[in-house]
């Protein structure tokens, strides 16, 4: 299904593209560093190109020590936060932060605190282009949130990665963002106007 970009509406929306989640990182997603060759040359075809980054206080309460489900992973200010080198940030025009408030597990990138979601409406945009990590959290959980604030939502299959804790999860997800509304298309899809 070919999609022509609209500079003027549609941006390009790179959930989490965090150290702590690539190869190495703590909360590793299998391949995860492979979405940067479609991501890349794709951030220089949008006018509007935001990432949003995990954002964790070190007493988070999804963090084990804490009861919740995770290593301790993205924590403010640390090394592992920082964008991995292998995203291209030269076209980057936003970035927002999730996840800070240490008593709220917080997988979506659209909250009341960020206004994601008015940030984007404010320089026009109406449609947004979703890669990144992961596909079963992050990912589903903030096309979820972008269409509930009225966002078209287009997912670019090749441009993310799940991580599957129990089989299926991936699946799931992907199924879940299309019942919503959202359209699951390629970047081979996308074309210029
Ligand atoms: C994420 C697990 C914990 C994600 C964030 O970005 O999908 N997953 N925190
Ligand atoms: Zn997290």
């Amino acid at each position: 299904m070919p999609v022509t970009i609209n500079p003027e509406k549609d941006a390009l929306v790179i959930i989490d593209p965090q150290v702590c989640f690539m190869p190495g990182g703590v909360l590793a997603v299998p391949q995860g560093n492979e979405i940067f060759s479609v991501i890349n040359p794709l951030t220089h075809r949008f006018r509007v190109v935001a990432a949003s980054a995990d954002w964790h206080p070190p007493n988070h309460v999804s963090f084990k020590e804490r009861g919740g489900p995770w290593l301790p992973h993205c924590v403010q200010m640390r090394e592992d936060a920082n964008f991995t080198p292998e995203l291209d940030q030269s076209n980057l025009s936003m970035v927002v932060r999730k996840g800070y408030n240490p008593e709220k597990e917080q997988y979506t990138a659209f909250d009341e605190v960020s206004r994601f979601g008015d940030m984007l409406k404010a320089r026009g945009i109406s449609r947004i282009f979703v890669g990144g990590v992961a596909t079963d959290y992050c990912v589903h959980d903030s096309v979820i949130g972008a269409l509930k604030e009225g966002l078209d939502v287009y997912v670019l299959l090749d441009a993310i990665k799940g991580i599957n804790v129990h089989p299926g999860d991936i699946e799931h997800a992907l199924e879940d963002m299309r019942e919503h509304g959202a359209k699951l298309i390629t970047s081979k899809d996308i074309v210029e106007k």
